[in-house]
């Protein structure tokens, strides 16, 4: 049994039991030109998070535990991209047109891929996501049983919005979820805090959060 000093209380685990999803970490959401930009966001905040989430990314293969990247993206036809999704609101750019980084979070194009500081290697698990919540329409919780994770340690972005959801899904399906607090970033920064509030709070109704420091002070005694 290994142990995270987390909050609202220390986070027990068993190594085994153990994986890291890395949520959306993609060009489209980091750079100028992609999905995330296109909804009016300033996506500079994205990116000061890359180093952290690589160290997180890092501690997880050096004691070969399993890593899973997410990434929200759609067919080129579409026919995963319901209306409600794609007409809402007046973006500049709307999922499937034609942007500076390829068609916007179409699967295979330059913006949807994840960021190359933090790209998957051999054997890892990519997730490909029509939705915010990574369970929805994807055949990750087979990949879990599979992998025999029970305990979910969760980066990337945005906090509130895909982060968020999946571990409400997780929760719901019986999975003990940890958010590394410094490894996820939102456009909006009092969003992240509120988020990381009301995962943690009442006894950790979501989930708990710890910095990657302290994620991975408990890998190296776990
Ligand atoms: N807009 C926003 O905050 N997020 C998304 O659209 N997707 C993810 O969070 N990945």
């Amino acid at each position: 049994m290994g142990t995270i000093a987390a909050e609202p209380f220390v986070f027990t685990f068993e190594p085994r039991s153990l994986a890291l999803i890395v949520i959306d970490m993609q060009r489209d959401f980091a750079e100028p030109g992609g999905f995330g930009e296109s909804l009016g966001n300033d996506v500079s905040r994205i990116q000061a998070i890359v180093p952290t989430v690589r160290r997180l990314i890092e501690g997880f293969r050096a004691r070969h535990l399993p890593v899973i990247h997410t990434m929200e993206c759609h067919r080129p036809d579409l026919s995963d991209c319901p209306p409600a999704k794609r007409d809402r609101g007046q973006p500049r750019l709307r999922i499937g047109d034609a942007g500076p980084m390829g068609r916007v979070l179409i699967a295979g194009e330059a913006g949807t891929a994840i960021l190359p500081e933090l790209a998957p290697i051999a054997g890892e698990i990519v997730i490909e996501k029509p939705g915010k919540g990574a369970f929805y329409a994807t055949a990750l919780q087979d990949h879990l049983t599979r992998l025999g994770a029970r305990q979910l340690v969760f980066a990337g972005v945005t906090t509130e919005v895909c982060v968020q959801t999946t571990m409400r899904e997780a929760n719901d399906r019986g999975y003990e979820c940890l958010l590394a607090e410094d490894a996820t970033e939102s456009y909006f920064p009092q969003f992240k805090v509120a988020a990381l509030e009301m995962i943690r709070a009442q006894g950790a109704i979501v989930g708990w959060t710890a910095r990657v420091d302290q994620v991975l002070e408990g890998l190296n005694h776990g």
